[in-house]
């Protein structure tokens, strides 16, 4: 299913990275407007590590400060910026980790696919562009897709999103976007001043989305639970041999 989403998005034009699971608490959450004490951080629950390892930053350099599996892949977001120059269109695939009650449609470990486009002239309307694209390649010319309002922090306006899924007849809540907000890029253009690079998010924006992957594979293939992916029960796993 990531290899599918992946190669979906390659074929738009998206370079594919991935990025580490052990992350700063920086990268996780300051840096995408979610400081200390910030209600959102409830949003995500958080295995929280012990000790330092010693964690790079996006140029090789020593991260300081606490350290956390991430809880989304949107910390990629800010590591890219940070190395790169805009324009880019990125997909980061991962895994990630929260610490929440586990129920048929919640685990502690899942993955999620990121995208992050940011350049001159980027709207909500490449964003929508984007999504639509991904319904028809993944069901067909009879998808359709849905934004509503929704607030995540680092993004202004923030949306969630669903697809059609014409055979199930019913819309997948499939994840969250929006545009990225100008605090992300103030915190990226002020990290790379500290690393003596010149600021390059002035003047330009962009779109992020992040959705869930195995909902997405749950729906696709009719699994009822999600525990089933890391359950380790062979009756189940070969089923999906070389497809999940
Ligand atoms: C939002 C805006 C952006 O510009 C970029 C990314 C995002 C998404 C944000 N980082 C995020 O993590 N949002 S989320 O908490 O709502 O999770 C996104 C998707 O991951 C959900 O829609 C769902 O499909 C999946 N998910 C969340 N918790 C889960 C889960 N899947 C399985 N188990 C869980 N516990």
């Amino acid at each position: 299913m990531e290899r599918e989403l992946v190669g979906i998005f390659r074929s738009l034009g998206y370079q594919a990275v991935e990025g580490p699971e052990v992350e700063s608490e920086f990268f996780n959450f300051d840096a995408l407007n979610i400081p200390e004490h910030h209600p959102a951080r409830d949003m995500w629950d958080t295995f929280w590590l012990e000790g330092s390892l010693g964690l790079e930053g996006p140029l090789g350099e020593e991260v300081r400060g606490r350290l956390l599996l991430r809880t989304h892949t949107s910390p990629m977001q800010v590591r890219y910026m940070v190395a790169h120059t805009p324009p880019f269109r990125i997909v980061v695939p991962g895994r990630v980790f929260r610490f929440e009650q586990t129920d048929a449609t919640h685990e502690a470990v899942f993955h999620q696919l990121e995208g992050l486009v940011v350049g001159e002239g980027i709207t909500m309307a490449h964003l929508k562009g984007a999504i639509y694209e991904l319904a028809q390649a993944l069901y067909g010319p009879h998808s359709k897709v849905r934004f509503q309002p929704i607030y995540f922090p680092f993004v202004e306006p923030g949306a969630q999103f669903a697809i059609w899924w014409p055979e199930g007849g019913k819309w997948l809540e499939l994840g969250g976007a929006g545009m990225v907000h100008p605090k992300v890029f103030q915190a990226v253009d002020a990290y790379r001043e500290r690393l003596g690079l010149p600021p390059a998010y002035q003047g330009v924006t962009g779109f992020a989305f992040g959705l869930g992957v195995e909902r997405l594979a749950m729906l696709r293939y009719g699994i009822p639970d999600i525990r089933y992916f890391f359950g380790g029960r062979l009756k189940v796993l070969e089923q999906f041999r070389g497809v999940l």
